[in-house]
């Protein structure tokens, strides 16, 4: 990005021209950013709570003081309860490799509960871990040349707008776009094919392809011995399982999945991306296992012109050691799935007494918000938060410490579906008092007697430590060039998987790893299945992103705003909703209000909720009150898309 800057102040944000993979475009959101930097809600200094807890009535401070009151209340927790009391809460606020870690020096040291960071692509990832070894993501530039795109749970257009272009391309030159989605998402709407799947019927629908294509006689059956393992246990799994399963299950006919069998193997150059959409439920991870034992049937991992498949590029490989020192800890503590956090802040024993959440928003963005609420809301519980805004979680805090933004503090940006890293920032001074990530942890470190190498580390220092060594990064280059911002390409980023082939590696259609099952196959859906719930709660809710937020961030330029919930027109008729109108959504987990949008654009009994806003005011409650602290198959990941709710009209 590149930020303009007058009387250093950061007037406008822009995509950089140079930058091979956003050519100069950001997505509107990320523009907006120069706003939050200066914004009425920007927290600027230190303060303590006045109020109630959750009121937002704090007093201002100064650092010295607000350090030491941080010293003497974890030092207290660790001495009465011990360091397990004290649970450490962070993620993406902050993709900096560097600040995104930050804390975890300091919590090792200090010997506090250990956070288990599955929230996004846990689950996704272990799917493809199970069979794809040491094959990578292809890089996104190969779409180009594709005759067939398939956007399997993702909404390229609102999620992943850079990868537009390369669909764009393909399109010019005759390929098509097919997106598998249950809802006809923004992208959909801009396919050339449609097709929707249950929510979590993916494993079902691509084992059907695979199915059908065997049946039609399309698999390449030579080419699978030569370049997998393991095929023929899924052929037979595939060939005894009768169809009405896959029907039932992805609630495509078996018509439709021959169409599609036809469509996908008829195609010369096929390019898969995998969006974690699909991943967000019970069997999430298999949904990834299916569809990556689908791109492999099809040949896509040896890769060729406009052939692939990719989900997230895995392109740099730094050693997270260096960023997090689990040496520093004496002992292995205990380790809390943050999805959980929920449960870690009500019924986890012995209880949690201190809570310090920097670089993200757990009671917007983490699932089960109503628990996650009556756990912030303890008046025993002493929690801090570092922030850059006054969010629905910061409004808790008992003390609230001033978060820098990217554009005033330093690091490093790996990628997340592309192949391209860069050091970055500062290029304001922090506002008000705000400090980042880094400096606060550093700091807090030094006050509280810790003197170890990494305590004494510059950020420049920590992040050419990183980079040292780091896999993905061309041969010859040169550190210091990386510090002083060249964009760096990977040298992993191989089209056709060329290099992992020749080293051995390959897809494995029965997993090396441990667990059962080891094909991709059926397996039982979560909460979707249970017939007392659908019973009760006889919607599915599903709950993706919107184009105007990042997760939770940029709800404070939505303050008024519930946002809404695509309602199929006949759903809306049974209980006289009309489009426009407040309804309220609930579950045995929570409630909360959105306004209904009347639309064929979701199927009959699935209700869309995109964005999470605040919803600050009225009610102050969230989309994930309603959501679930279930974990995934496998990863320990958030089952976001899996919640039955019901319908209420106000
Ligand atoms: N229902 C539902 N929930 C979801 C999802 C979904 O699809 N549906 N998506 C999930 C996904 S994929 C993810 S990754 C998670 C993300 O969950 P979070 O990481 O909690 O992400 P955000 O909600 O964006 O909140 C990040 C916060 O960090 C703050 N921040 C930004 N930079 C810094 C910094 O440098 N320092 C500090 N201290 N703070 C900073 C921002 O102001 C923001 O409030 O949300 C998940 N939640
Ligand atoms: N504008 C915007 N962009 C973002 C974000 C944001 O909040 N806003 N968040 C960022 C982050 S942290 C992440 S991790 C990515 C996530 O981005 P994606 O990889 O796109 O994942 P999701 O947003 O969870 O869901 C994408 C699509 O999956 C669909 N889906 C839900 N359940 C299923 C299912 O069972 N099967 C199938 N096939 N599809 C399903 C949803 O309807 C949605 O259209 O986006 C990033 N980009
Ligand atoms: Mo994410």
């Amino acid at each position: 990005m590149v930020a303009t800057i007058a009387n250093g102040r950061v007037v406008s944000l822009a995509g950089d021209k140079d930058h091979p993979y956003t050519n100069g475009f950001i997505c509107r959101k990320m523009r907006r950013y120069p706003e939050r930097c200066y914004s009425e809600e920007r927290i600027r200094y230190p303060a303590i709570r006045t109020g109630e807890k959750g009121k937002g009535e704090f007093r201002r401070i100064d650092w010295n003081e607000a350090l030491g009151l941080l010293v003497a209340k974890l030092s207290e927790a660790k001495q009465k309860y011990g360091g397990e009391s004290i649970l450490p809460y962070a993620y993406a606020g902050n993709m900096g490799a560097v600040n995104r870690f930050a804390g975890f020096p300091f919590f090792n040291r200090l010997g506090t509960s250990r956070l288990d960071q599955t929230i996004c692509t846990a689950a996704a990832g272990a799917g493809w871990a199970q069979h794809c070894g040491d094959l990578q993501g292809c890089p996104p530039e190969n779409a180009a040349d594709s005759d067939l795109i398939v956007a399997w749970g993702i909404n390229i257009r609102v999620s992943n707008i850079h990868f537009w272009q390369y669909v764009a391309t393909a399109r010019k030159n005759g390929g098509r776009l097919l997106v598998i989605d249950p809802y006809n998402n923004a992208t959909a709407q801009s396919a050339d094919i449609y097709q929707p799947v249950k929510p979590a019927g993916d494993a079902a629908l691509a084992l059907g392809i695979i199915k059908s294509m065997l049946e039609l006689d399309l698999v390449d059956l030579d080419l699978l011995k030569e370049k997998s393992d393991g095929s023929e246990v899924l052929i037979a799994y595939l060939r005894e399982t009768e169809w009405p399963q896959f029907e039932n299950e992805s609630g495509v006919s078996v018509k439709r999945i021959a169409e599609l069998a036809r469509l996908l193997a008829g195609s010369a150059k096929t390019f898969i991306r995998i969006g974690v959409g699909m991943s967000r439920n019970s069997r999430g991870a298999m949904a990834v296992r299916a569809v990556t034992s689908l791109g492999a049937s099809l040949g896509l991992f040896s890769g060729g012109k406009g052939r692939g498949v990719l989900f997230t590029s895995g392109a740099f490989k730094g050693d997270k050691k260096k960023l997090t020192y689990p040496s520093l800890a004496l002992k292995k503590t205990r380790l809390v799935n943050m999805i959980q956090l929920g449960h870690a802040l009500t019924a986890l024993e012995p209880p949690v007494k201190a809570l310090f959440v920097y670089n993200a928003n757990p009671l917007s963005a983490n699932p089960d918000g109503t628990t996650v609420r009556k756990g912030l809301a303890r008046e025993d519980l002493f929690t801090v938060v570092h922030e850059q805004v006054l969010t629905p979680t910061a409004l808790y805090a008992d003390l609230l410490l001033p978060a820098t933004t990217f554009l005033e503090n330093r690091d490093v940006y790996t990628s997340y579906g592309h192949f391209f890293m860069g050091v970055a920032g500062p290029v304001i001074e922090p506002v008000g008092e705000a400090w980042s990530n880094f400096d606060l942890f550093q700091k807090l470190a030094r006050k509280m007697g810790f003197n170890d190498p990494p305590f004494l580390q510059s950020c420049e220092e920590r992040i050419e430590d990183f980079l040292q060594g780091m896999e993905g990064v061309p041969a010859g280059t040169d550190i210091p060039e990386i510090l002083s911002g060249k964009i760096i390409c990977s040298s992993g980023g191989c089209v056709d998987n060329s290099i992992a082939m020749q080293n051995g590696g390959r897809f494995h259609f029965v997993s090396k790893k441990t667990d059962p099952p080891s094909i991709a196959r059926l397996s039982s859906a979560g909460e979707y299945e249970d017939p007392d719930l659908l019973s009760r709660f006889p919607f599915r809710l599903i709950t993706p992103p919107h184009a105007d937020l990042l997760n939770s961030t940029f709800g404070e330029q939505f303050p008024d705003e519930i946002g809404e919930l695509l309602i199929h027109p006949e759903d809306a008729g049974d209980y006289s909703i009309d489009d426009g109108e407040e309804v309220v959504i609930e579950n045995f987990r929570g409630r909360t209000i959105r306004r209904a949008r009347l639309t064929t654009d979701t199927q009959r009994g699935l209700l869309v909720a995109e964005g999470i806003f605040w919803q600050t005011v009225g009610e102050a409650t969230g989309i994930n009150d309603l959501t679930s602290q279930k974990l995934t198959d496998l990863g320990g990941g958030a089952t976001f898309h899996e919640s039955l709710v019901s319908l209420v009209k106000l």
